[in-house]
């Protein structure tokens, strides 16, 4: 039996931590502080711009969030869906709830309705895609491009920096029924990835925290997008 996605769920997708602003950090303090009060904590991928397991040296740009979730983790449920920015996090997070891009969709229940949650760069991503994410998201891998880290690492970043992540994607609902495809018809499906904050038949595509500074909320078992 899938487990139920608590009334007031909290679900933050995209906020591309720490290059693109630091509402992600705001809104950790927030919780932690009690501001904001939530049962369960959905972060639904590229929550850090760029962070990944078995390399010390990604881990100095963003140890204050990573500090604040872990501390969080041990008293909220946390459940961390990976996303193209940021993988192998399982040993980064031992008390959060991990899923790879392999392992993912994650069905849930909102009430009756099945529910599927996903980063969203999982179908129609094409050959050339897969074959890079699935090379890159090793630990083989990452341990191979230790030696070479900081120049990568720091190419990466600067480019990541400067990166334009906000704007409309060109025939999205096209995409979005290309993805619906591979889900039953009356399931609920809810990913990020894409950063539009809208909903497209039964396709929730979550608002991006650095792009429009919204989360998703469940209220009265229905998800809505709030400013936090
Ligand atoms: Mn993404």
């Amino acid at each position: 039996m899938p487990d139920q996605i608590k009334e007031h769920a909290l679900f933050i997708a995209d906020a591309h931590y720490p290059n693109h602003g630091n509402y992600f950090l705001k809104l950790l303090q927030k919780i932690e502080n009690k501001t904001i009060e939530t049962p369960q904590l959905f972060l639904m991928g590229d929550i850090f711009d760029l962070l990944f397991g078995y390399n010390n040296y990604i881990k100095t740009f963003s140890q204050e969030g990573i500090h604040l979730l872990n501390k969080i983790s041990n008293k909220l449920e946390i459940i961390y869906i990976e996303g193209n920015h940021d993988f192998c996090l399982k040993e980064i997070f031992p008390n959060i709830k991990v899923y790879s891009r392999k392992e993912q969709p994650i069905h849930y229940k909102l009430g009756i309705k099945n529910v599927y949650l996903a980063h969203g760069d999982k179908h129609k991503t094409g050959f050339g895609y897969n074959f890079y994410s699935n090379i890159l998201r090793r630990k083989s891998t990452l341990t191979l491009l230790r030696p070479f880290e900081k120049q990568i690492i720091d190419h990466r970043m600067g480019k990541l920096k400067v990166k334009k992540i906000c704007g409309d994607f060109i025939n999205f609902e096209k995409r979005i029924d290309a993805i619906r495809e591979h889900y039953p018809k009356d399931s609920l499906i809810i990913e990020g990835h894409f950063h539009q904050a809208l909903q497209h038949k039964n396709y929730i595509s979550l608002p991006s925290l650095a792009c429009q500074g919204e989360v998703g909320v469940v209220e009265k078992g229905e998800v809505v997008f709030k400013t936090t």
